[in-house]
């Protein structure tokens, strides 16, 4: 009796082995991103597969990450004991989103990262374990998060000369570029640095000729800075009758300034009172 009970023990575990095989083989684990390339500050998303179709009884499904550049990363996902889900190739056993944090280059333009299925990970079909291999990855590429914004003009500009932006907080400041796009508007960018939650942050803008402008910065909105008003010719933050006379001079000396240039232009005339009227006007509307 005992000899004929350990028989059938072996032979069921005979029948049961090549099948154990074979469906071992056939499990594949598959990680990917539902993006390639992200910014400092943004989200990716990764994915977890089964290569076919599959009922998980339970599992865990666990990724590694690189240190220090996802904020709180949640790496683990636990298939609970009798959920009996069932996956196919579509359908992903496991979904996991990582916010990056916004200060991970450095100085760098771009940094690749990789992400790997965890060695622990596993799901369990029809009483069965069967373990992810620890060499299944994906890589992404970490690029610079960037700003940038319209000025508004109040007149045409053929340049962006002499004009300059900068993004401040407290006693930091940054240094935005500033440029005229292909459609005639004035566009400050610049690369987005760490911004600490308890400063406030603006956009200011300075240029010959113009009163300088400042607006909020706020990265959730597409930002435009008004105020920067053409025909603050000396500086003091009016446009007047002094600036007036002042360009006056300029033009009947037939004298060039780029402090009177404020269509950039590279001269001092008729286009000028143009935007002094409109720059005087724009500022009297907004008092
Ligand atoms: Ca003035
Ligand atoms: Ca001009």
């Amino acid at each position: 009796m005992k000899h004929t009970i350990v028989f059938s023990v072996l032979l069921a575990l005979c029948l049961r082995l090549p099948m154990l095989a074979a469906d071992e083989a056939a499990v594949e684990f598959l990680l990917s991103a539902d993006v390639q390339t992200v910014s400092e500050g943004g989200n990716i998303q990764f994915s977890v597969f089964i290569n076919e179709d599959v009922t998980i009884d339970e599992g865990l499904i666990k990724l590694v990450v690189p240190e220090d550049i996802f904020i709180e990363p949640i790496t683990e996902k636990a298939i609970e004991p009798g959920s009996d889900e069932a996956h196919d190739s579509q359908l992903p056993v496991a979904v996991f989103n990582f916010t990056l944090s916004d200060s991970i280059l450095g100085q760098e333009e771009q940094k690749e990262f990789e992400v790997f299925i965890h060695a622990d990970t596993y799901i369990q079909i029809d009483g069965v374990d069967y373990f992810a291999p620890d060499d299944i990855y994906e890589t992404f590429t970490v690029i610079p998060a960037t700003i940038n914004g319209e000025i508004i003009t109040y007149c045409n500009l053929s340049n962006s000369d002499n004009i300059s932006a900068a993004l401040k907080g407290g006693q930091n400041e940054f240094n935005m570029s500033v440029e005229l796009s292909e459609n005639g508007k004035l566009i400050f960018s610049g690369r987005k640095p760490l911004i600490e939650p308890d400063l406030d942050y603006k956009i200011i803008i300075t240029g010959a000729g113009f009163t300088s402008a400042q607006t909020e910065f706020d990265e959730t909105a597409q930002m435009k800075v008004n105020g920067f008003y053409p025909g603050d010719v000396n500086d003091d933050g009016k446009i007047d009758i002094f600036d007036f006379n002042l360009l006056c001079s300029y033009i009947s000396y037939n004298q060039y300034d780029a402090v009177a240039d404020f269509n950039r232009d590279n001269k001092v005339d008729g286009k000028d009172i143009e935007c002094f009227i409109a720059g005087y006007n724009a500022k009297k509307a907004s008092n």
